[in-house]
């Protein structure tokens, strides 16, 4: 309840920031998009982990607000940066949907409502979602997804092949973007039975690829893991050894001196 006071107030107060994880082409090395991350550096608190704080917001509702004012922010970030920097026209921006989001009824009203507000290029926004998102009713929220896809917008379904996965949906999913798991991709290392998990992603890349789907990989924390997922084809990279998530002035940098 009082996190939830808190939070309520932090949105007011603006007290909310989003960060910018850059992704990168495996093949190039260039940034080519940022999947925006929330932080909340609370006055009471100091920094609080979204890990603690976006579970209460999403059992609250409060989520909502927050999604909302997140999508915004995104969008403007990006106005800025395209105005900015000419030369990263195809810079893309990911931004992560929550379950509470993804049942609204006028979940698509409400994006459009912000992309009224602040007009983007609608192929250069990506909602993150889950495969977990889907298993309350498959049907309606493949519907969704459609509604989501006709606005023009990008997809992608994180977290790939965690949990509950399902392959034999995944053809009828109109997205364009797999993000392997950073539990396959933190297994790739120097150990013997890390061979059985490249199979795994070269598996999970491959399919991507014959499904024309874009395939990015989470959590590349080493140089053994960017050779070992160039050398499975895997186009895109994402993870702490390229950058943690920035600040968008970090970012902003990053992107001035990424030619
Ligand atoms: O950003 P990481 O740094 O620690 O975030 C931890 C978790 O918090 C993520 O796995 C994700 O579930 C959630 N999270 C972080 N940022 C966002 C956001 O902008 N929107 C939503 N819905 N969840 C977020
Ligand atoms: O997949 P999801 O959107 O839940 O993931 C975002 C989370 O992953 C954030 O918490 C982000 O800070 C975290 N993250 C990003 N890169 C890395 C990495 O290289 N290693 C680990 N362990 N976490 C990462
Ligand atoms: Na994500
Ligand atoms: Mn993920």
């Amino acid at each position: 309840w009082q996190l939830e006071t808190e939070m309520r107030r932090a949105l007011a107060r603006r007290e909310f920031q989003l960060y910018y994880q850059p992704i990168v082409s495996l093949k190039t090395l260039k940034i080519s998009g940022f999947e925006a991350l929330i932080r909340w550096q609370s006055p009471q608190r100091g920094f609080v982990s979204p890990g603690l704080f976006v579970p209460v917001a999403e059992e609250s509702g409060l989520i909502i607000p927050i999604g909302q004012w997140i999508l915004r922010e995104a969008c403007l970030q990006m106005n800025c940066w395209r105005e900015q920097f000419p030369q990263h026209s195809s810079l893309i921006m990911s931004v992560n949907l929550s379950r509470r989001q993804f049942s609204q009824v006028d979940l698509v009203e409400q994006i459009e409502t912000i992309l009224a507000d602040v007009p983007i290029d609608r192929d250069c926004l990506k909602l993150e979602i889950t495969e977990s998102l889907m298993m309350n009713d498959f049907e309606e929220g493949l519907a969704l997804l459609g509604r989501l896809k006709a606005l023009g917008l990008r997809l992608s379904l994180d977290d790939f092949g965690t949990g509950y996965s399902s392959l034999s949906n995944l053809h009828t999913f109109p997205i364009d973007t797999l993000k392997i798991d950073r539990s396959f991709v933190n297994r790739l290392n120097e150990e013997r039975e890390s061979h059985k998990y490249a199979q795994i992603v070269r598996t999970i890349v491959m399919l991507g690829h014959n499904l024309e789907l874009d395939v990015i990989a989470e959590g590349i924390e080493t140089a053994h893991q960017v050779r070992a997922l160039q050398s499975l084809n895997c186009e895109y990279g994402q993870g702490y050894f390229f950058s943690k998530p920035l600040s968008k002035e970090a970012a902003t940098k990053l992107l001035a001196s990424d030619p």
